[in-house]
Protein backbone atom coordinates (compact mmCIF):
# COMPACT_ATOMS: atom_id res chain seq x y z
CA UNK A 1 0.00 0.00 0.00
CA UNK A 2 1.15 3.19 -1.09
CA UNK A 3 -0.16 7.04 -0.32
CA UNK A 4 -0.04 9.65 -2.68
CA UNK A 5 -1.80 12.60 -4.08
CA UNK A 6 -4.22 12.94 -7.51
CA UNK A 7 -2.79 15.87 -10.37
CA UNK A 8 -4.34 14.28 -13.03
CA UNK A 9 -7.28 13.42 -13.87
CA UNK A 10 -8.84 12.60 -17.30
CA UNK A 11 -12.23 10.77 -17.76
CA UNK A 12 -11.80 7.81 -15.07
CA UNK A 13 -7.29 7.70 -15.47
CA UNK A 14 -5.51 9.23 -12.83
CA UNK A 15 -2.06 9.99 -12.29
CA UNK A 16 -0.98 10.23 -8.42
CA UNK A 17 2.38 11.58 -7.45
CA UNK A 18 3.36 9.07 -4.59
CA UNK A 19 5.34 10.27 -1.06
CA UNK A 20 8.42 9.31 -2.77
CA UNK A 21 7.78 11.70 -5.89
CA UNK A 22 7.50 9.29 -8.22
CA UNK A 23 3.96 9.72 -10.70
CA UNK A 24 1.92 6.21 -11.19
CA UNK A 25 -0.93 6.28 -13.51
CA UNK A 26 -4.03 4.56 -11.24
CA UNK A 27 -7.68 4.08 -11.92
CA UNK A 28 -10.63 3.95 -8.65
CA UNK A 29 -11.80 0.83 -7.18
CA UNK A 30 -14.96 0.19 -8.08
CA UNK A 31 -16.53 0.57 -4.61
CA UNK A 32 -14.33 3.80 -4.29
CA UNK A 33 -16.77 5.20 -7.43
CA UNK A 34 -19.76 4.26 -5.70
CA UNK A 35 -18.83 6.00 -2.40
CA UNK A 36 -16.52 8.82 -3.31
CA UNK A 37 -15.52 9.94 -6.92
CA UNK A 38 -12.08 10.60 -6.07
CA UNK A 39 -10.76 14.61 -7.27
CA UNK A 40 -7.19 15.97 -8.66
CA UNK A 41 -6.28 17.16 -5.14
CA UNK A 42 -7.48 14.06 -3.25
CA UNK A 43 -4.46 12.24 -0.49
CA UNK A 44 -5.30 8.73 -1.52
CA UNK A 45 -4.10 4.63 -0.76
CA UNK A 46 -3.07 2.75 -3.63
CA UNK A 47 -3.47 -0.69 -3.85
CA UNK A 48 -1.30 -2.80 -6.72
CA UNK A 49 -3.98 -5.31 -7.92
CA UNK A 50 -2.88 -7.13 -11.25
CA UNK A 51 0.11 -4.94 -11.49
CA UNK A 52 -2.40 -2.30 -11.48
CA UNK A 53 -2.76 0.77 -9.49
CA UNK A 54 -5.96 1.01 -7.61
CA UNK A 55 -7.22 3.79 -5.84
CA UNK A 56 -8.86 2.16 -2.41
CA UNK A 57 -9.11 4.91 -0.05
CA UNK A 58 -9.61 8.87 0.25
CA UNK A 59 -8.30 10.80 2.84
CA UNK A 60 -10.62 13.00 4.59
CA UNK A 61 -10.40 16.01 2.67
CA UNK A 62 -9.59 19.84 3.83
CA UNK A 63 -11.51 21.48 1.38
CA UNK A 64 -13.53 20.44 -1.43
CA UNK A 65 -14.58 22.87 -4.65
CA UNK A 66 -17.57 21.59 -7.32
CA UNK A 67 -16.61 23.73 -9.78
CA UNK A 68 -14.11 23.58 -10.97
CA UNK A 69 -13.92 19.39 -8.91
CA UNK A 70 -10.80 19.87 -7.14
CA UNK A 71 -9.67 18.76 -3.58
CA UNK A 72 -7.02 20.23 -0.28
CA UNK A 73 -5.95 23.04 -2.37
CA UNK A 74 -3.46 25.42 -0.35
CA UNK A 75 -4.27 28.61 -2.23
CA UNK A 76 -7.08 30.54 -5.06
CA UNK A 77 -5.25 32.45 -6.93
CA UNK A 78 -8.17 34.72 -9.12
CA UNK A 79 -6.58 35.91 -12.56
CA UNK A 80 -9.00 38.88 -13.84
CA UNK A 81 -7.89 40.66 -16.93
CA UNK A 82 -7.60 44.47 -16.42
CA UNK A 83 -9.34 44.86 -20.04
CA UNK A 84 -10.55 42.19 -22.92
CA UNK A 85 -12.37 40.82 -21.05
CA UNK A 86 -13.07 44.26 -19.06
CA UNK A 87 -11.98 43.72 -15.10
CA UNK A 88 -15.24 42.61 -13.09
CA UNK A 89 -15.45 43.75 -9.95
CA UNK A 90 -18.47 41.71 -9.54
CA UNK A 91 -17.05 38.86 -10.46
CA UNK A 92 -13.87 39.29 -8.60
CA UNK A 93 -16.30 39.98 -5.37
CA UNK A 94 -17.69 36.62 -5.98
CA UNK A 95 -14.33 34.33 -6.92
CA UNK A 96 -13.36 36.23 -3.00
CA UNK A 97 -16.41 35.45 -1.28
CA UNK A 98 -16.09 31.33 -2.92
CA UNK A 99 -12.38 31.13 -1.50
CA UNK A 100 -13.21 32.53 2.33
CA UNK A 101 -16.10 30.64 2.15
CA UNK A 102 -14.70 27.03 1.42
CA UNK A 103 -11.55 28.71 3.84
CA UNK A 104 -9.06 29.16 1.42
CA UNK A 105 -6.05 31.20 0.79
CA UNK A 106 -6.70 33.49 -2.12
CA UNK A 107 -4.87 35.90 -4.11
CA UNK A 108 -5.78 38.27 -6.96
CA UNK A 109 -3.56 38.54 -9.95
CA UNK A 110 -4.66 41.09 -12.45
CA UNK A 111 -3.58 40.65 -16.54
CA UNK A 112 -3.04 42.51 -19.01
CA UNK A 113 -1.93 45.54 -17.02
CA UNK A 114 0.37 46.16 -20.31
CA UNK A 115 -2.97 47.34 -22.06
CA UNK A 116 -3.92 50.18 -19.99
CA UNK A 117 -2.51 53.45 -19.80
CA UNK A 118 -1.89 55.20 -16.19
CA UNK A 119 -5.31 56.87 -15.53
CA UNK A 120 -7.83 53.88 -16.09
CA UNK A 121 -10.34 53.36 -13.61
CA UNK A 122 -8.67 49.45 -13.01
CA UNK A 123 -5.92 51.14 -11.10
CA UNK A 124 -8.43 52.20 -8.33
CA UNK A 125 -10.05 49.20 -8.33
CA UNK A 126 -6.87 47.07 -7.51
CA UNK A 127 -6.27 49.86 -4.95
CA UNK A 128 -9.40 49.20 -3.29
CA UNK A 129 -8.27 45.57 -2.79
CA UNK A 130 -5.22 46.49 -1.10
CA UNK A 131 -7.14 48.35 0.86
CA UNK A 132 -9.50 45.40 2.48
CA UNK A 133 -6.22 43.67 3.06
CA UNK A 134 -6.23 41.61 -0.40
CA UNK A 135 -3.15 40.54 -2.13
CA UNK A 136 -3.07 41.68 -5.81
CA UNK A 137 -0.25 40.83 -8.25
CA UNK A 138 0.03 42.85 -11.24
CA UNK A 139 0.98 41.07 -14.41
CA UNK A 140 1.09 41.31 -18.13
CA UNK A 141 2.80 40.67 -20.98
CA UNK A 142 6.58 40.69 -20.15
CA UNK A 143 6.38 41.33 -16.40
CA UNK A 144 8.01 39.99 -14.51
CA UNK A 145 7.03 36.56 -12.54
CA UNK A 146 9.49 36.34 -9.71
CA UNK A 147 6.42 36.99 -7.11
CA UNK A 148 3.73 34.68 -8.63
CA UNK A 149 6.75 32.04 -8.56
CA UNK A 150 7.26 32.79 -4.67
CA UNK A 151 3.41 32.28 -3.96
CA UNK A 152 2.87 29.12 -5.76
CA UNK A 153 6.04 27.75 -4.38
CA UNK A 154 5.54 24.28 -2.40
CA UNK A 155 1.60 24.60 -2.31
CA UNK A 156 -0.89 23.46 -4.21
CA UNK A 157 -3.17 26.19 -6.45
CA UNK A 158 -6.23 26.67 -7.93
CA UNK A 159 -6.24 29.37 -11.07
CA UNK A 160 -9.83 30.81 -10.89
CA UNK A 161 -10.98 33.03 -13.50
CA UNK A 162 -12.97 33.40 -16.92
CA UNK A 163 -11.87 32.42 -19.99
CA UNK A 164 -9.45 34.91 -21.90
CA UNK A 165 -8.37 36.14 -18.38
CA UNK A 166 -4.96 35.35 -19.51
CA UNK A 167 -4.56 31.92 -17.06
CA UNK A 168 -2.79 29.40 -19.76
CA UNK A 169 -0.61 32.77 -20.96
CA UNK A 170 0.41 33.34 -17.23
CA UNK A 171 1.54 29.75 -16.76
CA UNK A 172 3.38 30.17 -19.94
CA UNK A 173 5.05 33.01 -18.75
CA UNK A 174 6.55 31.27 -15.60
CA UNK A 175 7.51 28.36 -17.78
CA UNK A 176 8.02 28.98 -21.56
CA UNK A 177 8.22 25.24 -21.74
CA UNK A 178 4.18 24.13 -20.92
CA UNK A 179 3.00 25.93 -24.19
CA UNK A 180 -0.16 25.66 -23.11
CA UNK A 181 -2.90 26.49 -25.23
CA UNK A 182 -3.95 30.26 -25.85
CA UNK A 183 -7.44 30.92 -27.33
CA UNK A 184 -7.82 33.95 -28.89
CA UNK A 185 -10.09 35.86 -26.31
CA UNK A 186 -13.63 36.07 -28.66
CA UNK A 187 -13.77 32.34 -29.28
CA UNK A 188 -12.13 31.66 -25.30
CA UNK A 189 -15.62 33.66 -24.30
CA UNK A 190 -18.67 31.01 -24.66
CA UNK A 191 -16.40 28.40 -24.12
CA UNK A 192 -14.64 26.14 -21.59
CA UNK A 193 -17.38 23.96 -20.47
CA UNK A 194 -16.27 21.15 -22.62
CA UNK A 195 -12.92 21.09 -20.39
CA UNK A 196 -14.53 21.24 -17.33
CA UNK A 197 -13.59 17.42 -16.57
CA UNK A 198 -10.35 17.45 -17.62
CA UNK A 199 -8.48 18.99 -14.05
CA UNK A 200 -4.48 18.70 -14.08
CA UNK A 201 -1.90 20.31 -11.77
CA UNK A 202 1.42 21.02 -13.16
CA UNK A 203 4.59 21.38 -11.59
CA UNK A 204 5.05 25.42 -11.81
CA UNK A 205 8.09 27.07 -9.89
CA UNK A 206 8.55 24.58 -7.52
CA UNK A 207 4.93 24.27 -7.14
CA UNK A 208 1.74 22.57 -8.36
CA UNK A 209 -0.72 24.39 -10.19
CA UNK A 210 -4.17 23.65 -12.28
CA UNK A 211 -5.54 25.79 -14.53
CA UNK A 212 -8.98 25.01 -14.89
CA UNK A 213 -11.89 27.27 -16.18
CA UNK A 214 -12.01 27.96 -12.64
CA UNK A 215 -15.85 29.20 -11.46
CA UNK A 216 -17.21 29.30 -14.78
CA UNK A 217 -20.51 30.20 -13.05
CA UNK A 218 -20.67 31.41 -9.57
CA UNK A 219 -24.10 31.22 -8.04
CA UNK A 220 -23.86 32.37 -4.31
CA UNK A 221 -27.55 32.08 -3.94
CA UNK A 222 -26.46 28.50 -2.42
CA UNK A 223 -24.74 30.19 -0.05
CA UNK A 224 -27.49 31.39 3.66
CA UNK A 225 -26.99 35.03 4.65
CA UNK A 226 -25.25 33.74 7.34
CA UNK A 227 -22.58 32.00 5.41
CA UNK A 228 -22.07 35.09 3.14
CA UNK A 229 -21.74 37.22 5.64
CA UNK A 230 -18.97 35.26 7.20
CA UNK A 231 -17.55 35.59 4.14
CA UNK A 232 -16.96 38.70 4.08
CA UNK A 233 -13.05 38.60 5.39
CA UNK A 234 -13.10 42.43 5.51
CA UNK A 235 -15.82 42.95 7.86
CA UNK A 236 -14.87 40.38 10.54
CA UNK A 237 -12.83 42.80 12.46
CA UNK A 238 -14.81 46.17 12.40
CA UNK A 239 -18.12 43.78 12.71
CA UNK A 240 -16.51 43.20 16.49
CA UNK A 241 -17.91 47.09 17.05
CA UNK A 242 -21.54 46.21 15.72
CA UNK A 243 -24.16 46.70 18.62
CA UNK A 244 -25.68 43.29 17.69
CA UNK A 245 -23.44 40.06 17.35
CA UNK A 246 -25.70 38.55 15.00
CA UNK A 247 -25.72 41.61 12.84
CA UNK A 248 -26.04 41.57 9.24
CA UNK A 249 -24.92 44.88 8.30
CA UNK A 250 -28.21 45.68 6.43
CA UNK A 251 -30.08 48.46 8.30
CA UNK A 252 -29.58 47.37 12.10
CA UNK A 253 -29.02 50.09 14.23
CA UNK A 254 -25.64 50.79 15.62
CA UNK A 255 -23.54 48.76 12.97
CA UNK A 256 -20.11 49.20 12.27
CA UNK A 257 -19.46 48.42 8.94
CA UNK A 258 -22.44 50.70 7.94
CA UNK A 259 -20.44 53.36 9.37
CA UNK A 260 -17.61 52.61 8.33
CA UNK A 261 -18.11 52.78 5.04
CA UNK A 262 -19.29 56.26 6.08
CA UNK A 263 -16.25 57.13 7.27
CA UNK A 264 -14.67 55.33 4.09
CA UNK A 265 -12.33 52.83 6.04
CA UNK A 266 -14.67 50.24 4.09
CA UNK A 267 -14.77 50.05 0.65
CA UNK A 268 -18.22 51.64 -0.51
CA UNK A 269 -18.24 49.33 -3.76
CA UNK A 270 -17.77 46.45 -1.77
CA UNK A 271 -20.04 46.80 0.73
CA UNK A 272 -22.78 47.31 -2.55
CA UNK A 273 -21.65 44.21 -3.98
CA UNK A 274 -22.32 42.99 -0.43
CA UNK A 275 -25.99 43.93 -0.49
CA UNK A 276 -27.15 43.07 -3.57
CA UNK A 277 -25.70 39.57 -2.78
CA UNK A 278 -27.15 39.43 0.36
CA UNK A 279 -30.42 40.41 -1.55
CA UNK A 280 -29.85 38.12 -4.18
CA UNK A 281 -29.91 35.11 -1.20
CA UNK A 282 -33.54 36.76 0.49
CA UNK A 283 -35.03 36.83 -2.81
CA UNK A 284 -34.25 33.06 -3.58
CA UNK A 285 -35.15 31.85 -0.17
CA UNK A 286 -38.70 33.67 -0.49
CA UNK A 287 -39.35 32.28 -3.99
CA UNK A 288 -39.23 28.58 -2.30
N1 LIG B 1 -1.45 41.97 -23.88
C1 LIG B 1 -1.68 40.89 -23.13
N2 LIG B 1 -2.40 39.88 -23.64
C2 LIG B 1 -2.64 38.78 -22.85
C3 LIG B 1 -2.12 38.69 -21.54
N3 LIG B 1 -2.51 37.51 -21.01
C4 LIG B 1 -3.24 36.89 -21.96
N4 LIG B 1 -3.31 37.65 -23.08
C5 LIG B 1 -4.08 37.30 -24.32
O1 LIG B 1 -5.42 37.03 -23.92
C6 LIG B 1 -5.96 35.93 -24.66
C7 LIG B 1 -6.45 34.82 -23.74
O2 LIG B 1 -5.36 34.28 -22.98
P1 LIG B 1 -5.38 32.81 -22.33
O3 LIG B 1 -4.11 32.66 -21.60
O4 LIG B 1 -5.73 31.78 -23.33
O5 LIG B 1 -6.59 32.98 -21.29
P2 LIG B 1 -7.27 31.81 -20.40
O6 LIG B 1 -8.54 31.45 -21.11
O7 LIG B 1 -7.56 32.47 -19.09
O8 LIG B 1 -6.31 30.68 -20.27
C8 LIG B 1 -4.85 35.49 -25.60
O9 LIG B 1 -5.05 36.11 -26.84
C9 LIG B 1 -3.58 36.02 -24.95
O10 LIG B 1 -2.55 36.27 -25.87
C10 LIG B 1 -1.35 39.82 -21.02
O11 LIG B 1 -0.90 39.84 -19.86
N5 LIG B 1 -1.15 40.87 -21.86
MG1 LIG C 1 -6.58 28.66 -20.66
ZN1 LIG D 1 -23.23 45.51 11.34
Amino acid sequence: MSRGRIIKLISNQYEVLLDDKTITKAIASGKMRIIQTPRAGDFVEIEMREEKAVIVNIEKRINDLNRPPIANIDQMIIVMSAVDPDFSVNLVDQMLIMANFHHIDVVLVVTKMDLIDAGHYVHDDINDYEKSGYKVVRSGKHYDTSEIEELVANKFTVLSGQSGAGKSSLLNRINPNFDLRIQETSKALGRGKHTTRHVEFLPVAKGWVADTPGFSKIDLTQLSKEELRDSMLEFQEPAQDCRFRDCYHINEPGCAIRSGVEAGTIVLKRYENYVKFYQDIDDTRKRY
